[in-house]
């Protein structure tokens, strides 16, 4: 099963930051879709939960300084 969920990323400036954290999240076991919005700030993620959970996306969000606005 998958779970998708959007949030928001206030630390977004610029293409680079899209790309980086498109790229951080592929890269991670588990994770089937990303996409990250310059504009909007916007991220969605799908992945699936046999494999990977919210809070170690949100952990690798955090460690490369793009934490999510979401609680
Ligand atoms: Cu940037």
């Amino acid at each position: 099963m998958t779970t998708t969920r959007t949030f928001r990323v206030p630390n977004i400036s610029c293409a680079h930051c899209v790309h980086t954290i498109e790229r951080e999240l592929s890269a991670l076991k588990g994770i089937t879709s990303v996409h990250a919005d310059q504009a909007s700030q916007l991220v969605t993620v799908e992945w699936q939960e046999s494999q990977i959970t919210w809070e170690d996306i949100r952990a690798l969000l955090q460690e490369i300084n793009y934490p999510p606005e979401t609680a």
